[in-house]
């Protein structure tokens, strides 16, 4: 059975094939298609965009689609920068640019102010139009500066509660043991195997 994943996230994508690891399927990412349709993110949470990039390539395609919407919920930053986490610092935003906004957002907060979680909402939207949604949540800190080079995004300033490095410095295994991604789509995986797509 094949599936598309609606994403253009290499880091994502990667993070998602390994944590389902099902044979019984195929899944598709963009690199197998010459068109990809674009997917505004209008919703304002990550259930409501996950909901928007699974629904649009299902029906695009006409084969199930499984999407994830996540980011960076920072306390003192009022949840910022939440579904905004990957153009925090604007449209051209890449990884390092988001990091520089968050770390100099937080300057002036000691490391009890720094608490934060990433919170990841995978969509599976079928072929026949039935939604099936999961969530993760893995709690932590921001750092003070960047440390490590492995996975996306924030992980370089992230801190899991329990560890004393960053996302940055694990190997991905340990990663996707903890990860908001990790929880969310090993939910998933139950309800693929289950269901009969
Ligand atoms: P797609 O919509 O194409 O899947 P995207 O990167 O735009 O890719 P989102 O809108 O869901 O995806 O934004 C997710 C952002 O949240 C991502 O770009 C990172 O900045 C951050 N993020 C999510 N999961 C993360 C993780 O595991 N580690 C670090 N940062 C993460």
């Amino acid at each position: 059975m094949k599936i598309v994943i609606a994403s253009k996230n290499e880091g994502k994508i990667t993070e998602i094939k390994k944590i389902l690891d099902l044979n019984s399927l195929e899944f598709l990412t963009y690199n197998d298609f010459i068109e990809w349709p674009e997917v505004e993110e209008t919703g304002s949470s990550f259930n409501e965009n996950a909901t928007l990039k699974a629904q649009k390539l299902a029906e695009y395609f006409k084969i199930p689609a499984l999407a994830d919407d996540s980011g960076l919920e920072v306390d003192v930053l009022g949840k910022e920068p939440g579904v905004y986490s990957s153009r925090y610092a604007g449209e051209l935003a890449t990884d390092e640019k988001n990091i520089i906004k968050l770390l100099d957002n937080l300057k002036e907060y000691p490391l009890e102010k720094r608490t934060a979680r990433f919170r990841c909402c995978a969509v599976l939207f079928t072929t026949t139009g039935e939604i099936f949604k999961t969530e993760g949540v893995c709690e932590g800190h921001i750092t003070f500066e960047s440390q490590g080079s492995n996975g996306f995004g924030y992980d370089p300033v992230f801190v899991p509660d329990g560890f004393d490095k960053t996302v940055a410095e694990l190997p991905i295994k340990v990663k996707n043991k903890i990860s908001h991604r990790g929880q969310a789509f090993r939910k998933m995986k139950d309800v693929l195997s289950k269901l009969k797509i």
